[in-house]
């Protein structure tokens, strides 16, 4: 099964995508983890992509599309995933669409997306950072699930709960 799991940034997509990728045994790909990666490489490539995240911005669709579809190539669509990440826009859905059978999206308030960036503390949790990235995906987030509404079987998750019973209802719902 091919499934997304979507939100806005500290929504705790990547937190319930490890579980479940672990709870299943199927692969998990994050787009955000492979950026990180790919920004801390000193050339021109690096350095663009980490001047991008420092801000709280989208990375280009173009590049972003290019590397899940090459990664999905390598893995084997067949075998089924976890994405984490992908699609942000709208656009980088026309630019490659993974197909999803299921998508989770968890909702959450601002408020709450706050409390647990500022908690957490990564180099782009921020209060400035934290805006632009919300900023940045709130629109767009919302027409990517108006796209999987009509495209995929859509399940929205009161992310506002504990780690172990969201998992739960995600869990259950896959079986
Ligand atoms: P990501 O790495 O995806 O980071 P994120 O959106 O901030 O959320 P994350 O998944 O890490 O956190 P989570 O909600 O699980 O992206 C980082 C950057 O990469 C983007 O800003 C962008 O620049 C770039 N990027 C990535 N994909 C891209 C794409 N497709 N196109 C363009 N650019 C792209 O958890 C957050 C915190 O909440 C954690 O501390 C966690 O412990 C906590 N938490 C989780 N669940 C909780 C719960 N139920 N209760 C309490 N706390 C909880």
């Amino acid at each position: 099964m091919r499934i997304l799991l979507a939100g806005l940034p500290g929504s705790g997509k990547t937190t319930q995508a490890i579980k479940l990728a672990q709870e299943l045994n199927v692969p998990l790909i994050r787009t955000g983890d492979i950026l990180r990666e790919m920004s801390t490489k000193e050339d021109g490539l690096g350095r663009r992509i980490k001047d991008i995240m420092d801000k709280g911005a989208l990375v280009e669709d173009d590049l972003v599309a290019e590397i899940v579809e090459k990664k999905l190539a390598e893995m084997g669509k067949e075998t089924g995933f976890i994405m984490d990440g992908y699609p942000r826009t709208v656009e980088q859905i026309n630019r490659f669409d993974p197909e999803f059978d299921v998508v989770f999206y968890l909702q959450i308030s601002e408020q709450e997306i706050r409390n647990r960036l500022f908690k957490r503390g990564r180099f782009d949790d921020t209060p400035e950072i934290v805006n632009h990235r919300l900023k940045a995906q709130e629109e767009n987030m919302f027409d990517v699930l108006g796209y999987y509404k009509k495209n995929a079987q859509v399940h929205l998750i009161n992310a506002e709960r504990t780690i172990e019973e969201i998992h739960v209802e995600i869990y259950k719902f896959l079986q």
